[in-house]
C-alpha cells in the first residue's frame, strides 16, 4: 500500500485565485489540489489535501497525521497555517506533540510583508520551510518533504 503525503491548508485559502491575485496568483484551490495530486502521483504517494477555516480542526488533522506517519502510513504534512501562522500556539503544539514531520509553506514572501507576518510559530517546530515560490511550492515541498522521510527512513 502507497504511503500518504498530507497536505493541510489554513483560513481563507479557500478564496484562492478568486481575490488578491497581485499577491497569491490565479490558480485556485482545485488548481493546487491537481498539481499536488499530480506530484504526490509520480512518487508513488497517495494524496491527502484538505482546508479548512478552523483551528481546532488543523489541530485534530496534524494529530492524525502524526498516528499515520508513526504506524508507518504517511511521510508527513505540507502545511499552509495561512494566518495562524502568525497566532497560533495550539498549532506549534499539536505538531510538537503529535512528532510528525512538517514543511511549513506560504505562496508569498511573508519576509517581504507587513510584519505581523514575519513571526511564525510552526517555524520552530517544522522540518523545513516553503516561502515564496507561489503555488509551485506545493510541488517543490511535496518533493522535499518525500527527499526527507527517504533520508531519515535510510538512517533508522
Ligand atoms: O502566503 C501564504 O501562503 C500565507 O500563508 C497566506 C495567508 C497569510 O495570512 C499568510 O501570512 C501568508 C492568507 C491566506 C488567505 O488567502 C487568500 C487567498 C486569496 C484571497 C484572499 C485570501
Amino acid at each position: 500500500m502507497s504511503l500518504t503525503v498530507y497536505v493541510f491548508n489554513g483560513p481563507n485559502l479557500n478564496l484562492l485565485g478568486r481575490r488578491e491575485p497581485g499577491i497569491y496568483g490565479a490558480q485556485t484551490l482545485a488548481d493546487v489540489e491537481a498539481l499536488c495530486a499530480e506530484t504526490a502521483g509520480k512518487l508513488g504517494l497517495s494524496l491527502e489535501f484538505r482546508q479548512t477555516n478552523h483551528e481546532g480542526t488543523l489541530v485534530d488533522w496534524i494529530q492524525e497525521a502524526g498516528t499515520a506517519q508513526a504506524e508507518g502510513r504517511a511521510i508527513g504534512v505540507v502545511l499552509n497555517p495561512a494566518a495562524y501562522t502568525h497566532t497560533s500556539v495550539a498549532l506549534q503544539d499539536a505538531i510538537k506533540g503529535a512528532q510528525v514531520r512538517v514543511i511549513e509553506l506560504h505562496i508569498s514572501n511573508v519576509h517581504q510583508r507587513e510584519e505581523f507576518r514575519h513571526h511564525s510559530f510552526v517555524s520552530p517546530v517544522a522540518a523545513g520551510i516553503m516561502v515564496g515560490f507561489g503555488t509551485d511550492g506545493y510541488r517543490l515541498a511535496i518533493d522535499a518533504l518525500h527527499a526527507k522521510a527517504e533520508a531519515e527512513a535510510m538512517r533508522a
